[in-house]
């Protein structure tokens, strides 16, 4: 009680809920698609014969390259393999209903065509095209949500950007200069030149007091109303609450919120790091996340050539094949209100709890404690064969003994009449 206290008053710090945007296709959601592409893409985790491993996007950092020398990588980034069509059909058939893609990440590269800048895709690589075009495009063709990530502070290519202290003075720096010099006319340029965003990913804030980020986010809202900022926006401005980077909460949290992982050890792409998470693995965070009443938005680092990643790919599919039997246990759901069991955890919907059975229970009998309520079926979510059960005061007692095991999550519906809650 007192771990749910102080989350729910962190998430009364973080996040305002604003009444005037719709949340309700967010809290529906609950499988977002997270995609960091760079330039540091094309490095894959190697600088001059050394290998670094976690965050390939931060080789410029870790690596300390000068910007001089990092300009060059541009020159050798040509992602003739890209397909944005490709992409977002991996998405659909992966069960997930938004994507949010890096327009610009700490590098300070526009992976879009930015007349603000000319460290831009379109200007500085031999590619010459904008994907970020061809993926809002690929994305409302099969209705699933877009939005773009931008690094708003920091920036280790602009000598008043955030970060970079192996270049510049950060005793020199103007960092109101750089927000009204480039953050500010890029994040107009993408909010403007995309069509609808469904979000804009805000990361890491610095250099703004709180007046300065209200104005910030008000001059953008009033670009497009109806896109979600996220709360990294900073200042508690943000429209919904992003935890940090692979956090579930572990108990159910209210409003509109969302938990971050990344597929493997590196959000950009890293040609040595295999860690890559299983379906099995991807389908249990899903329904954990969703079971604490959340989403999660999972992260691929396509690599220079524009290829996600064959275990990616892989994995996201099987996720997908699972969904399809069992996304009604996971989309537009509520937090469960049965707390985390030892065979799993739980989701709901009216009149329907959903039991996601991660570990069968050795002699077939499922315990679902502390459930008030009448029960008026149970049965298994694929197929919908009906089960015995056994009510015992506030407990069932469900007969999983000739249920057939799915893959890393199997799925039951208790439904019931009354409220439970
Ligand atoms: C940031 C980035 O620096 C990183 O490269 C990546 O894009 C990631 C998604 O976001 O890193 C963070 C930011 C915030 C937290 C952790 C990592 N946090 O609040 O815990």
């Amino acid at each position: 009680a007192q771990a749910q206290q102080a989350m729910e008053n962190m998430w009364d710090k973080t996040s305002v809920a604003k009444e005037h945007r719709d949340l309700q296709w967010f809290k529906d959601a609950r499988f977002g698609l997270f995609i960091h592409w760079g330039l540091y893409s094309q490095l894959a985790g190697s600088w001059k014969g050394k290998r670094y491993y976690g965050s390939g996007e931060w080789i410029m950092h870790q690596a300390k390259i000068p910007v001089k020398e990092y300009e060059q990588v541009a020159k050798e980034f040509n992602p003739t393999d890209f397909n944005a069509d490709a992409w977002a059909q991996l998405a659909e058939d992966a069960g997930i209903k938004y994507m949010v893609i890096t327009a610009k990440h700490h590098e300070g590269f526009a992976m879009y065509d930015s007349r603000v800048s000319d460290f831009t895709i379109v200007k500085a690589s031999p590619f010459k095209k904008d994907p970020m075009k061809a993926l809002a495009d690929a994305t409302r063709k099969r209705n699933i949500r877009f939005g773009f990530y931008y690094s708003q502070f920091v920036d280790w290519h602009e000598t008043n950007g955030g970060g970079n202290e192996w270049d510049f003075d950060a005793n020199k720096k103007n960092y109101q200069l750089y927000y009204q010099q480039k953050a500010i006319p890029q994040l107009k340029e993408l909010l403007t030149q995309y069509g609808p965003l469904s979000i804009v990913w805000f990361d890491l804030p610095g250099g703004l007091s709180k007046a300065e980020t209200q104005s910030l986010v008000d001059s953008l809202h009033a670009l497009q109303p109806q896109s979600l900022f996220s709360s990294r926006v900073g200042q508690g401005l943000g429209d919904y609450k992003d935890f940090g980077d692979s956090e579930v909460p572990p108990v159910p949290i209210k409003g509109a919120w969302e938990s971050i992982y990344t597929h493997n050890d590196s959000w950009g792409y890293i040609e040595h790091d295999m860690n890559f998470k299983t379906s099995g693995e991807i389908i249990q965070l899903l329904a954990n996340v969703a079971s604490k009443g959340g989403n999660l938005m999972l992260n691929v680092g396509p690599d220079g050539k524009g290829n996600i990643p064959y275990y990616s790919k892989k994995y996201l599919e099987e996720t997908g094949k699972w969904l399809v039997v069992n996304g009604e246990s996971i989309y537009s759901t509520t937090a469960g209100f049965i707390p985390a069991q030892p065979w799993g955890v739980t989701t709901a919907k009216p009149g329907k709890l959903f039991l996601h059975v991660f570990n069968m229970p050795q002699n077939g009998k499922l315990l679902v404690p502390g459930f008030r309520s009448g029960v008026d079926k149970v049965y298994a979510l694929a197929g919908k064969k009906q089960l015995s059960f056994k009510r015992r005061e506030n407990d069932i007692i469900i007969d999983l003994s000739a249920s057939t095991k799915a893959p890393a999550d199997t799925v039951f519906v208790v439904e019931y009449t009354d409220d439970n809650k």
